[in-house]
């Protein structure tokens, strides 16, 4: 169960975000409007949610995921891959501090970005992607192993982080999409296959036993549903112009 989440309002500077989409720059205004729906949906299902502020200097600072692990013995600071993000990491430590007593931070030439760890009951899997290295990787399984917790790597080889393709909802229910449709590091699990034209959709976030998903999705909707879960919609598309999913908005723990 999760009770709480930590967002960062995006910044003027956003529309000039990483991106290797071809969707065109995102609309500011829509994209806050779009944001302020997400801190809603992320309270409809609970949580008290701490809203920071924009960061002008850091396009990219909306995406709070990749800067931290928040586990439930220890938060890890994670190195940003991505150049123009690694600064990102300094204001959200001593957001984090305010939380956690005991923080753990990874170290160049190790780089993670946290969308590429995937939480599986006390089981991480951490994709080696193009922000994340083997350094990193093997930090990060150092410190979840030093806390009782374990982690294990996956190759990520077509999309911009593992949970861009892939994401667990609980109660051993898997939704994969792509390259990990058949990654036999999930076999053990309910594999719920999106199809490549809703593969955006894929990523999802559980939060006790509801689920927020993109909105415009309807194949991934109904499956959703059909796993007995309360699905909430809401709409991303000023943040998919920057290849942002609905994980990436925020640390929830
Ligand atoms: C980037 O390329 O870093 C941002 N435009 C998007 C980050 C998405 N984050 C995530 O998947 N956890």
């Amino acid at each position: 169960m999760f009770s709480k989440a930590i967002v960062r309002r995006p910044c003027h500077c956003l529309i000039h975000g990483l991106t290797t989409s071809n969707l065109g720059h995102p609309d500011y205004k829509k994209a806050l409007e779009q944001h302020h729906a997400y801190v809603n949906a992320l309270e409809t299902c609970g949580l008290e949610v701490l809203v920071l502020e924009a960061d002008e200097n850091f396009p990219d600072s909306t995406f709070v995921e990749d800067t931290a692990l928040l586990t439930p013995h220890c938060a890890i600071i994670t190195n940003p891959g991505a150049p123009t993000r690694k600064g990102e990491i300094h204001k959200m430590k001593k957001v984090v501090s305010r939380f956690y007593s005991v923080i753990e931070e990874i170290k160049g030439p190790g780089t993670i970005e946290a969308g590429d760890i995937m939480k599986v009951g006390s089981h991480y899997y951490i994709g080696l992607s193009g922000r994340t290295n083997e350094k990193g990787a093997h930090q990060v399984i150092d410190i979840l192993n030093k806390y009782g917790m374990s982690g294990s790597t996956i190759k990520v080889e077509k999309v911009l982080h593992l949970k861009t393709g892939t994401t667990y909802l609980e109660n051993n229910n898997l939704l994969v999409s792509g390259e990990f449709i058949n990654q036999p590091q999930f076999s053990h699990l309910n594999r719920i296959e999106i199809p490549d034209d809703e593969s955006y959709a894929v990523n999802c976030i559980w939060i006790n036993n509801k689920v927020i998903i993109a909105a415009g999705f309807p194949i991934t909707k109904q499956k959703i549903m059909d796993l007995g879960y309360t699905v909430i919609e809401t709409d991303m598309s000023e943040f998919q112009k920057l290849d942002g999913g609905l994980t990436c908005l925020s640390l929830r723990f």
